[in-house]
């Protein structure tokens, strides 16, 4: 094909994703009227791309009654309604991965769906804990909360896929994965939270923490 052929083709596809870009956007900010009508904490996932938000997502509404509320679940698809272990509720939030450096064009589209991190009383910093790279997935993932102006939000660091850093071929329950690190690896502060979304291994003790967290934010704003 000829190179103005091809730019026709390629303006056109521009055009195409910028309409989908704005319908999406319009869509989004429907749920996050609703969100809000709806009074219930908003707890929202963030986190390199890989990192597991999407599994940790699916694991807290599986093992949840709540979250089989199908008037929450068509609300929308990327949030669930979740049962805190003290009875209360929170609307639990998928995001996009965040990645290191995104081109100039797909950054506006990018930073409209986070706008609805905004909203959000407590931000989830899923990190995979396993990753040759997390510390600079955080560093990147820290640098786009800045941007965004969201360094003031509460925020739990949940360090994900523990699994993939015990000994294998040991059948380790999460009693004990979640033991020997805490006795192994001094670097875990009590801010953060250690799972394994694929096997399900700590989501207690993170409803526990988001909680507790949630309970000291309203103490404070009364
Ligand atoms: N071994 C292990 N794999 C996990 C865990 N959590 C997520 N994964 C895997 O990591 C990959 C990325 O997970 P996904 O939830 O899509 O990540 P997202 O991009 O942050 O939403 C998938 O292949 C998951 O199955 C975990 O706790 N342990
Ligand atoms: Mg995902």
């Amino acid at each position: 094909m000829e190179p103005s052929g091809n730019r026709r083709l390629i303006q056109r596809r521009i055009q195409h994703l910028g309409a989908e870009v704005d319908k999406v956007s319009r869509q989004r900010s429907l749920y996050r009227q609703r969100r809000r009508k709806s009074g219930i904490p908003i707890v929202a996932l963030v986190g390199y791309t890989n990192a597991g938000k999407s599994t940790l997502l699916n694991a807290l509404s599986q093992a949840n009654v709540a979250s089989e509320d199908k008037v929450f679940t068509t609300l929308d698809p990327t949030t669930r309604r979740i049962m805190l272990p003290d009875k209360s509720f929170v609307l639990l939030s998928d995001t996009v991965g965040f990645i290191r450096k995104l081109p100039p064009a797909i950054v506006s589209a990018f930073r409209a769906t986070l706008e609805e991190l905004e909203e959000a009383d407590l931000l989830l910093n899923v990190t995979d804990f396993a990753s040759p790279h997390a510390a600079e997935e955080n560093d990147a993932v820290e640098k786009i909360l800045a941007d965004l102006g969201l360094t003031e939000k509460p925020k739990i660091t949940v360090l994900n896929k523990i699994d993939l850093l015990l000994e294998k071929g040991e059948n380790w329950t999460g009693e004990e994965a979640l033991e020997y690190f805490l006795s192994n690896r001094p670097e875990i502060d009590k801010n953060m939270v250690l799972v394994s979304s694929a096997k399900k291994w700590g989501l207690t003790g993170l409803l526990q923490k988001i909680s507790q967290t949630l309970a000291y934010k309203i103490w404070f704003q009364a």
